[in-house]
């Protein structure tokens, strides 16, 4: 599939997306969800990509929601077509194995802040406006906004966030554990290249193991939980990266991972 909405590169083995709807500050419509989706699943056969940035073109907007000129005229039933498939897109990014990276440069609203969420880590440049305006439009989040957003901040702010829809600043997004990182607009790019890089050299299947057991913990109880993060641990051990972990802290020297 040949792609216009997104532009894909690829570069010491780190993939980024750019979201390329410029003049309508990069919202999603049909074709982009498209073109996501496809994207996202030739990722998750590759086995060279380590890891995934995803960023909006320009530097007003990240993602400023689902694109809302598609909701305009639209029966439930192809709405609903349209909307499973950006909950689909966002479940198979948050599926991926390697880390993935939200970049966000700009507004990060509604459905471009439950695509950021269910990335594994955001950087945020300190122009970034993150938030859920959907209650405006006399909506609710329905891209996992009220799930991700609960577990990342707790009840008290998602409920704030949503049932007033206001914009919230980078610096007060990361003093919420929304965010992990701000970045001067002119440095985020230069700043999330470096975190990026550092996650393409650590061991990709130990970085598998622990996205998994995070993602998946919640999921079950604590004890059942516990016990996956052991059997993970343990699996660890199939992989060579752990004997030149162990071998290069005890001969003091950096690890080279696989
Ligand atoms: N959709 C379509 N066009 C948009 C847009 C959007 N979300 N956001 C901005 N634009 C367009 C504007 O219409 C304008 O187009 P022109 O008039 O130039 O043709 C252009 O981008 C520039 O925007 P503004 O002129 O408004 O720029 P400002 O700087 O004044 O304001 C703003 C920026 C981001 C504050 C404002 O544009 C704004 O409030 N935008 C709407 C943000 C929003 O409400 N986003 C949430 C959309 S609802 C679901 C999954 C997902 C969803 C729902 C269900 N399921 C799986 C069930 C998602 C829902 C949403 O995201």
């Amino acid at each position: 599939m040949s792609y216009s909405n997104i532009i894909v590169t690829t570069e010491n083995r780190i993939t980024t997306i750019k979201i390329n709807r410029e003049k309508s500050l990069n919202a999603l419509n049909e074709k982009t969800i498209d073109e996501l989706y496809d994207c996202i699943e030739s990722i998750s056969k590759s086995e060279d990509i380590k890891v995934v940035v995803i960023t909006g073109v320009g530097n007003k907007s990240f993602i400023a929601g689902a694109d809302i000129t598609m909701f305009e005229g639209k029966s439930p039933a192809s709405i609903r077509t349209i909307i499973l498939k950006l909950q689909d897109t966002l479940n198979k990014l948050e599926d991926l194995t390697i880390p993935v990276i939200a970049s966000i440069n700009g507004f990060c609203l509604g459905g471009g802040l439950e695509l950021a969420m269910a990335c594994d880590l955001r950087i945020a440049s300190e122009k970034a406006i993150v938030g859920q305006p959907e209650i405006k439009l006399g909506l609710i989040p329905g891209a996992g906004g009220t799930q991700r957003l609960t577990r990342l901040v707790g009840a008290g702010r998602a409920k704030e966030m949503i049932f007033f829809g206001n914009n919230v600043d980078a610096e007060s997004a990361k003093s919420y554990g929304l965010i992990n990182w701000v970045a001067s607009p002119e440095e985020l790019e230069e700043e999330t290249l470096k975190i990026a890089s550092r996650l393409a050299k650590g061991p990709s299947f130990a970085l598998n193991m622990a996205k998994e057991a995070i993602n998946r913990g919640p999921e079950i109880s604590l004890l059942d939980a516990i016990r996956m993060e052991a059997e993970l641990f343990a699996l660890c051990f199939s992989h060579e990266d752990v004997k030149e972990g162990v071998d290069a802290f005890l001969n003091k020297r950096k690890p080279n991972f696989s």
